[in-house]
């Protein structure tokens, strides 16, 4: 398998909980390197176009507002297969469905507060990727 990255988010209800090491931590776990990492405050506008393949979901606004109500620790991640990894330790969507030992089932507060984001094919990575870091901040 390539090595691969993907995009990560430790969304708003984590970093609330001071839980930006314990999820690092899980990630480093799983044999994900972080090769780049900052801390921002979405704007609206960074959240909308983020999410812009959501917009006609009910839950849209509501989504919005959550990742703009507080930090977040933007990242890459690299690895063997990387995207669909960081998906399996992330876990389920919804936190009840989440698998046992994945930062959701540890730490997702629900489906919507659910404590990080990850990448779900190459495409969507090198997009999400390309919207909040520069390549001369990625670091293999
Ligand atoms: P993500 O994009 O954040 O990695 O999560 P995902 O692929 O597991 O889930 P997705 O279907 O892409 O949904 C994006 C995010 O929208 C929120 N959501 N809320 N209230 C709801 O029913 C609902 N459904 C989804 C979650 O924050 C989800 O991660
Ligand atoms: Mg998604």
């Amino acid at each position: 398998m390539a090595l691969e990255r993907t995009f990560s988010i430790i969304k708003p209800d984590a970093t609330a909980r001071n839980l930006t090491g314990a999820i690092n931590a899980m990630i480093e776990a799983a044999g994900l390197r972080i090769v780049a990492q900052k801390r921002v405050k979405m704007t609206r506008e960074q959240a909308e176009t983020f999410y812009a393949v959501h917009k006609e979901r009910p839950f849209f606004g509501e989504l919005v507002d959550f990742m703009i109500s507080g930090p977040v620790v933007v990242q890459v991640l690299e690895g063997e297969g990387a995207i669909a990894k960081y998906r399996e330790v992330m876990g389920a969507t919804n936190p009840e469905n989440a698998a046992e030992g994945t930062i959701r089932k540890a730490h997702a507060q629900s489906v919507g507060e659910n404590s990080v984001h990850g990448s779900d094919a190459p495409e969507t990575a090198a997009v999400e990727i390309a919207q909040f870091f520069a390549g001369n901040e990625i670091v293999g």
